[in-house]
C-alpha cells in the first residue's frame, strides 16, 4: 500500500530547508523572513544569471539588498541570514532538489497590455526548473498572481510531466498569493494574513506549515488552491471596482455642477456599524502590475475552470465595465485639457502640453502600465507637443521625462497632474504664470491636489477630476 503524503510527511519532519524561486520584490523578502525564522536551517534563493537580472546573486550572497527604494529591516535580514550562514543565492536550479519546500514568486504581467492575456512564461520557465528536481516529500507553493485553476491545473500538469511524480500523492502542491507593497514588504510578509490553499488537505496542512512560522500579528487563511487563486485576483478586482465607481460618481458630479469631494465627505460621515461605503478617490486613471491585470485573470478564471454563470442576458461583467470606466479616465483628462484650451482660444492641435507626473504611484518611480502613457499617446495624435515631468521616473521606454518642473511648464499652454507626488502639491500658482508665456494656462488636477483659487486668480482657466463647482468658472484677467 503505497505511503500516504501524511505519513511521508510524519516520517520526513518538519519543512527545515526552503528554496525560493525568484529574487524580486516578493522572492528577496521572503527568503530573507524565512532565513531569520529560527523554525527553518536554510534557504536558497534561486535566480537565472541572466544579463539583466544576474547581478542580484553577487549583492544577495554579499548581504546586500538589490531592491531599489527604502525597504525597512529588509537589509538588515538580508545580511544577518548571509552571516550566519541560513541564506545563499545561486543559478544553479539542481540545489533545487535539496529543500522541503519550494516557493515561486515570478512575475506573471501582460504578454501585452492589449490582448489582456497573461505571460506565463517566467512561471513555466520556473516550474519546469522545480519538475526537474522535484523529489518525493517536497512542498510546491505559487507565489506569484495567476488566473484561477493554474495551480491544479497548468502548475500541475508541468510539475507531474517533469517529475514523473503525482502531486497530492508524492508531492504536496499549493497556492499562497504575496499582498506585499513597496516601503512595507517585511512588514506586510510579517503582519498580513496569509490566504494558504493546497490542491488538498494534505497540500494545505504541509502550506500552513511553512507560512505560519513567520507571520507574527497575521494569521493563516486555509481555503483550497483554486479559492486562494480567486481570493487573490478578486481582492484587487474589487480595489478597481470601487475606484470606478468614485470615478463614475465624479463624471456625474462634473455634469451636474457639483464637487464630488462634497458628496464624499458627506457619504463618508455615514460610519459606525459597520456601514462604512468604502470610499475610494477620483483620478486621472488606474496604473500599476495589479489591477489593471488582476480582474482579467478572474474572469479568464471562470471560463477556464467555471460552468455556465447565470447571469443577467446581454450584460457585461461589473468587474470588467469597471475596468472600462478606469482606463476611460486618462481619455476623460484629455476632453478637460481640449476643453480648457478651447477657453483659452487654442486647439489640440499645436499646444504645448506640460504632463506631470509619469509613475503610475505618488512619490515613487514605478511607471508600471501607467494611465499617463494612453494621455501622452492621445494629446500626441491630435497634434499637440507633450513634455513629461517626473521627479522620480528617469526613463521609459524612449520617453526620458525632465527632472525640472520649469523644463517642463515654460511656455505651456496646459499642464495635467497625473501623479499625486508630493513636489506638485506645492506648484507655484506665480511661478506658472511666469513660466507659461500665455494669458491664460491650463491646470488640469487629475488627482485633487491643487487648491484651483490662486491659479483662477491669476487668469488660468482651472478643471479637476469631479470639480463640477469650478470646471466652468469665470475667467479673470491674467496677472502674474
Ligand atoms: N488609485 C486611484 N484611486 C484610489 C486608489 C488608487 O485612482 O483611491 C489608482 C492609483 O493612482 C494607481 C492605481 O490606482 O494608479 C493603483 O493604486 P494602488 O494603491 O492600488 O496600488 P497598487 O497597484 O500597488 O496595489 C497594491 C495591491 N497590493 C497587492 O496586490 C499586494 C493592492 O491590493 C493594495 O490594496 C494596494 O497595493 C495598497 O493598498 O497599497
Amino acid at each position: 500500500m503505497k505511503e500516504t503524503l501524511r505519513a511521508l510527511f510524519k516520517r520526513q519532519g518538519p519543512i527545515s530547508r526552503i528554496g525560493v524561486i525568484g529574487m524580486g520584490y516578493v522572492g528577496i523578502p521572503s527568503a530573507a523572513v524565512f532565513a531569520n525564522c529560527p523554525e527553518f536551517d536554510f534557504v536558497w534563493g534561486f535566480q537565472r544569471d541572466s544579463p539583466t537580472s544576474g547581478y542580484k546573486i553577487e549583492m544577495l550572497n554579499a548581504g546586500k539588498s538589490p531592491l531599489v527604494g527604502k525597504e525597512p529591516e529588509l537589509d538588515a535580514l538580508i545580511r544577518n541570514a548571509v552571516e550566519t550562514e541560513k541564506f545563499a543565492c545561486t543559478s544553479d536550479f539542481s540545489t533545487i532538489s535539496e529543500v522541503d519546500a519550494v516557493t515561486i514568486a515570478v512575475q506573471t504581467p501582460f504578454r501585452n497590455p492589449k490582448d489582456l492575456l497573461p505571460d506565463f512564461g517566467s512561471l513555466e520557465g520556473a516550474l519546469k526548473d522545480v519538475g526537474a528536481n522535484l523529489r518525493e516529500g517536497m512542498l510546491v507553493v505559487l507565489e506569484s498572481t495567476v488566473t484561477p485553476g493554474t495551480t491544479d491545473g497548468f502548475a500541475r500538469d508541468i510539475l507531474e510531466r517533469e517529475s514523473g511524480l503525482t502531486a497530492g500523492e508524492d508531492f504536496a502542491l499549493a497556492h499562497a498569493p504575496e499582498r506585499v507593497m513597496v516601503g512595507r514588504l517585511v512588514r506586510n510578509l510579517r503582519e498580513h494574513d496569509r490566504v494558504v490553499g493546497g490542491i488538498d488537505e494534505p497540500s494545505t496542512e504541509r502550506a500552513v506549515s511553512l507560512y505560519a512560522p513567520i507571520l507574527t500579528s497575521g494569521r493563516v487563511i486555509p481555503m483550497s488552491a483554486t479559492a486562494a487563486e480567486v481570493t487573490k485576483t478578486a481582492e484587487n478586482t474589487f480595489r478597481d471596482l470601487q475606484i470606478a465607481a468614485i470615478n463614475q460618481l465624479a463624471l456625474y458630479c462634473e455634469s451636474m455642477g457639483i464637487n464630488v469631494y462634497d458628496v464624499r465627505a458627506g457619504i463618508d460621515s455615514l460610519k459606525g456599524e459597520g456601514v462604512s461605503r468604502g470610499l475610494l478617490f477620483p483620478g486621472a486613471g488606474v496604473g500599476g502590475h495589479c489591477l489593471p491585470k488582476d480582474t482579467y485573470h478572474l474572469e479568464r478564471g471562470v471560463k477556464v475552470i467555471g460552468g455556465r454563470v447565470d447571469y443577467p442576458d446581454n450584460s457585461e461583467s461589473l468587474f470588467v465595465l469597471a475596468r472600462q470606466i478606469n482606463d476611460f479616465m486618462p481619455k476623460h483628462m484629455l476632453s478637460l485639457t481640449v476643453e480648457g484650451l478651447k477657453r483659452a482660444g487654442k486647439a489640440q492641435k499645436g499646444a504645448k502640453i506640460a504632463l506631470l507626473g509619469w509613475a503610475f504611484l505618488k512619490n515613487t518611480d514605478d511607471a508600471r502600465n501607467t494611465p499617463s502613457e494612453l494621455y501622452y499617446s492621445l494629446c500626441i495624435d491630435g497634434g499637440a507637443e507633450v513634455v513629461v515631468h517626473d521627479p522620480y521616473v528617469k526613463r521609459f521606454g524612449s520617453l526620458h521625462p525632465r527632472a525640472q518642473l520649469e523644463d517642463a511648464i515654460r511656455n505651456a499652454d496646459a499642464i495635467a497632474v497625473f501623479t499625486d507626488h508630493d513636489e506638485y502639491r506645492s506648484l507655484d500658482p506665480a511661478l506658472v504664470r511666469e513660466w507659461c508665456d500665455t494669458a491664460h494656462p491650463v491646470i488640469i488636477d487629475g488627482r485633487n491636489i491643487l487648491d484651483p483659487e490662486p491659479f483662477i486668480e491669476r487668469g488660468c482657466i482651472f478643471k479637476g477630476i469631479g470639480r463640477g463647482d469650478i470646471n466652468h468658472h469665470a475667467i479673470r484677467e491674467s496677472r502674474a
